[in-house]
């Protein structure tokens, strides 16, 4: 963040109390200011250290760093959609200049409740729009440009493209996202920062007052450059103040303050998945270096740590001034490109390889943030829907037993505790006492089969597993099946078919006692079948 380049100088020159006061300052400015905030109070979500403090004390106070309640709203809605669409659908490209012609927006079967319909029957609860993409045209008829969907053809100039996604929304139960890229290579103020930012915060207002409740505000870090080179300095307090000001159930994603972006754009998150970081982490100038700057590419690999297999590691935390619960996001789109080509009709991602982002996402402690671009007509491909549909299939095959259900507790926990970790209820769990030991054993109800390992934890409470491992009576003696760091909000891991029934998970390491929300055993067997070929259109 600016503010914290700021508070690193402050530091050097008028010590801490200024710096407790400005964070003290920022968190309370990002507070919501009405009443939905003093129904769900705000929650220890940023927390400042104090200079000095022990090891034990630190991690102490980084297990009790816990999600704000938009956060936690967000976290468990665990895939949701993005949608690329605009003018770069028609240019055939992935980042208009801002020269294109309004003229050749016209999609002539348009139908947004396809889009809707499509998303939530693959189980993704969001969807989110790009309002405005990086070139400037907007997909609302926005009183403050004229480069707009009311300059085009499509609906003779009357329509309402984000009108219409938000009432398909509701319609099909998904939540509503808007993208809005900061950066703006049509609008003339760009990069004169005052001016624009005034802009910027105006089509804000429009996007956050007239469609609803808006669940998330997707910021990307992609450039700051106008032309000639003039670089735009971005009022982020400000668009934050209004967001939640507006829409104080929305997350702010990427550059903003409840959600981190996981570094890459191929679906994978990172095995050792913190929630809890170093606050620096949310540093805008941080992001924005580490984003991609130029045009994307298949492979495209960020400088920075952002890529770092471990962001909040006992190491990463210690020397931190203070620590933020800033949960991470996967994006990934369902083709190669963002937007919409011809050209990848065949190249639109399996369900095998939906399944595996799955694992490597929701399965790492992260959201999925899939993408699905709608063509030229206005409609999401049949390739595209075919997919999706056998993905969800097979993941609702996967998980509709969990094998572990009705097991008895043999050691290491009350009885009533197999109920807390199998009730699919996150803020039900097991705790050990703080003198127990930290590991559970289970006698199943039968013999059974099983390659999947499902583990929460009650996030409410914070993060504090560090390192886990099952095990299983097999042959008459245990053997360890697998092994893990985080959990965080999911974990999942998968392994050849183990056979028996009896199992032991034993938390290994962990900051304070562990909250085990959820311990599920689940059987892979095949993919349900797709459909129809991966080029057909309808
Ligand atoms: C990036 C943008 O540059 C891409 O075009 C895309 O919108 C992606 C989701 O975010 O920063």
């Amino acid at each position: 963040m600016q503010l914290i380049t700021n508070i690193r100088s402050m530091k050097n020159t008028t010590g801490y109390p200024a710096l407790a006061m400005l964070l003290l300052w920022i968190a309370a400015s990002l507070l919501p200011h009405n009443v939905i905030a003093q129904e769900k109070p705000e929650v220890a979500n940023i927390i400042k250290l104090r200079p000095g403090i022990t090891e034990a004390e630190l991690i102490e106070t980084a297990a009790g760093v816990t999600p704000s309640w938009r956060q936690l709203n967000w976290q468990r809605l665990e895939a949701t959609a993005f949608i690329h669409f605009g003018l770069n659908t028609f240019y055939n490209q992935e980042w208009g200049k801002g020269t294109e012609d309004p003229a050749r927006f016209n999609p002539t079967r348009l139908n947004t409740d396809q889009w809707a319909k499509a998303i939530s029957e693959a189980g993704l609860k969001m969807l989110i729009m790009t309002c405005k993409h990086h070139d400037g045209f907007c997909l609302w008829p926005s009183k403050y440009t004229d480069h707009t969907v009311a300059a085009s053809p499509w609906m003779k100039g009357e329509g309402d493209l984000v009108k219409m996604v938000s009432k398909s929304c509701h319609k099909y139960n998904l939540k509503f996202g808007v993208y809005l890229s900061p950066w703006d290579r049509h609008e003339p103020s760009y990069g004169n920062s005052d001016v624009y930012n005034k802009f910027f915060l105006n089509q804000l207002t429009e996007l956050l007052s007239n469609y609803g409740t808006v669940d998330e505000v997707w910021f990307d870090g992609a450039c700051a450059e106008g032309p000639n080179g003039k670089k735009q300095v971005y009022d982020w307090n400000s668009y934050y103040q209004l967001i939640r000001r507006l829409q104080p159930a929305a997350v702010i994603s990427i550059m903003g303050p409840d959600i981190r972006w996981v570094g890459t754009e191929s679906g994978y998150g990172r095995e050792t998945e913190w929630s809890v970081v170093p606050y620096s982490a949310a540093s805008q100038d941080k992001i924005a270096a580490e984003s991609q700057q130029a045009e994307m590419k298949a492979g495209f690999i960020p400088p920075g740590d952002l890529m770092n297999q471990d962001l909040g590691s006992r190491e990463k935390i210690a020397g931190a001034q203070s620590l933020i619960w800033y949960p991470s996001e996967v994006d990934v789109s369902i083709r190669p490109g963002w937007f919409w080509h011809g050209s990848e009709n065949a190249e639109v991602k399996s369900p095998e390889k939906l399944l595996d982002i799955y694992f490597s996402s929701v399965g790492r402690n992260s959201l999925l943030l899939l993408n699905i671009p709608p063509d030229t007509t206005g409609l999401i491909n049949q390739a595209d829907i075919k997919s999706l549909q056998a993905w969800r299939k097979t993941l609702n095959n996967i998980f509709s037993e969990n094998l572990a259900k009705n097991a008895t507790v043999s050691m290491g926990g009350a009885k009533t505790d197999i109920q807390k970790i199998t009730d699919q209820n996150d803020t039900t769990s097991w705790t050990p006492a703080k003198t127990d030991p930290m590991s559970i054993e289970l006698k199943l109800q039968k013999t059974c089969d099983f390659n999947i390992l499902l583990l929460q934890e009650n996030i409410t409470k914070g993060q504090r597993i560090e390192h886990f491992t099952l095990e299983a009576w097999v042959d008459q003696k245990w053997k360890k099946i697998t092994e893990g760091t985080t959990v965080g909000y999911k974990r999942i891991l998968r392994f050849p078919d183990v056979k028996t029934n009896k199992v032991r998970l034993r938390i290994d390491q962990s900051r304070l006692e562990p909250t085990l929300a959820e311990f599920g055993l689940y059987r892979y067997r095949d993919l349900a079948p797709t459909t129809g070929s991966p080029t057909e259109k309808e």
